[in-house]
């Protein structure tokens, strides 16, 4: 795969017109391509250098600065070429151009990182951390992108390997001497206790992988209520905008509004929900069923009431948030943890944002090392997971070790896939698609 590769070049800074823009070149050629375009025909490894770009024909296109990085001791471990020009569309259009002509051809989306990856500059799991840390839009996805790139998830699936590579080494073991004297019993034992102990540290990602993958995805919060209580008004307040619409008529929302946000470092995605009541009308019987489910797959709901009518509190679980709205009308007596505001007034809002970031940061507050940010890793972990079980089994049903044995090594590939240890060219092809051209 290494062998007889393409020079690659693209844009790797934002769209045009911006103050400057850089281009990224990688590859075989980009020597012999630096002696062609460029003013200086040899630079010096790893020093900024002002340059000239040439087109074919020989006319300035711009000038600039070039850093040519040698390989191996490059991102991609290639010889490439960064040069920075003025931003222009019309700049960028005959650099690209004078680079192709000169034996380049375009990068795909994420084909210098998977060049680094091939090269064994990273693994899979920080290759996808560089996706994160350009998308990401919130403290918190930022951190957690840090700590992927420097290897946590690495790290945290390489140790379960070695776990499971011990159990191998034990298995081996008493299938190579079958016959020695109590051999299954001294194995059995410490592999299966190995084997739990694997499967509850698995478990143990999975559920607080939900919470990884909220902070890179967003959570999910809930405005529930009655009809009229100023759900959509509290929306359009948190929002800052009119998302949704608001009227005096009892049932005006139906569908779920969503707006994104980001609170306190963490992305959100807040929904505005239909008033839940009973009625006959199918359309808003819809937007009450669609509310529902809003409400049981949010990370968070926050219960609204109007301070005119009694708190009918029964549907409000442990940890969601209870707002009574309209205190502009009627000043109730509430308890300590009820939030009492006017969401046409706009006040008492904040402390509703801060009552969403404290729950969010108690989610978040006791998350151990493990952190899957993908559902790639969740598929991965959780058939590996499977795998360990049905070794357990065969362990316990005295199938041989031969049995058990198949599906450990079942289970490490299936971590090994993860962070591309092992590696299938369709993992690959799905990881990288994703990325932005010029990385
Ligand atoms: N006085 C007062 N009126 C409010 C307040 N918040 C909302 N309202 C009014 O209450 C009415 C209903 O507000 P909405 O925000 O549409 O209520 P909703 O809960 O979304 O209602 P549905 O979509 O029907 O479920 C509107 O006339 C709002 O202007 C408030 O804090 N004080
Ligand atoms: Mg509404």
């Amino acid at each position: 795969m290494t062998q007889s590769r393409d020079t690659i070049c693209a844009l790797a800074s934002g769209p045009p017109p911006a103050a400057i823009a850089t281009l990224r070149l990688s590859g075989p050629d980009v020597q012999s391509i630096i002696g062609k375009r460029l003013s200086k025909p040899a630079l010096t490894p790893r020093r900024a250098m002002l340059v000239e770009l040439f087109s074919e024909s020989g006319e300035t296109i711009d000038k600039g600065l070039a850093v040519f990085m040698p390989g191996p001791g490059s991102y991609t471990g290639e010889d490439t070429l960064e040069i920075t020009l003025h931003g222009g569309r019309m700049i960028i259009e005959l650099a690209l151009k004078s680079l192709m002509s000169a034996g380049a051809r375009l990068a795909d989306p994420g084909e210098y990182t998977r060049r680094a990856f091939e090269a064994g500059k990273l693994d899979l799991t920080r290759a996808e951390a560089v996706a994160d840390l350009i998308d990401a839009e919130s403290e918190a996805q930022l951190g957690q992108a840090l700590r992927q790139m420097g290897g946590a998830l690495e790290i945290l699936y390489s140790d379960w390997r070695v776990q499971m590579t011990e159990c191998l080494a034990l298995l081996e073991a008493s299938i190579d001497f079958p016959d020695e004297e109590d051999a299954p019993d001294r194995v059995d034992g410490p592999v299966a206790e190995k084997i739990k102990k694997l499967i509850e540290a698995l478990d143990l990602a999975l559920t607080e992988g939900n919470i990884t993958e909220r902070i890179r995805d967003g959570f999910r919060v809930a405005i529930l209520g009655k009809p009229n209580a100023g759900k959509s008004t509290l929306l359009n307040q948190l929002a800052k905008r009119e998302a949704a619409i608001v009227t005096d008529i009892p049932g005006t929302t139906r569908d779920v509004v969503e707006v994104r946000l980001t609170l306190g470092g963490y992305l959100v995605w807040i929904s505005d929900t239909a008033g839940l009541r009973e009625t006959d009308d199918i359309v808003e019987a819809e937007g009450v069923r669609r509310a529902r489910q809003a409400g049981a797959e949010a990370d968070l709901r926050i219960w609204m009431f109007d301070a005119r009518e009694p708190i009918e509190d029964d549907l409000v679980q442990p940890g969601d948030i209870v707002v009574v709205n309209k205190s502009d009308l009627v000043s109730p007596d509430v308890s300590r943890e009820t939030l009492l505001i006017s969401a046409k007034e706009g006040k008492g809002v904040e402390r509703v944002e801060a009552s969403i970031v404290d729950r969010l940061s108690g989610l978040t507050a006791n998350l151990s090392a493990p952190m899957i940010t993908r559902a790639r890793h969740r598929q991965g972990i959780e058939r590996a997971k499977t795998h360990l079980n049905i070794a357990l089994d065969h362990l316990n049903m005295g199938m041989g070790a031969e049995f058990t044995a198949e599906e450990v090594r079942l289970a490490s590939r299936e971590l090994g896939a993860l962070t591309g240890h092992v590696e299938t060219e369709m993992v690959l092809g799905a990881v990288f698609s994703s990325f932005c051209i010029g990385k």
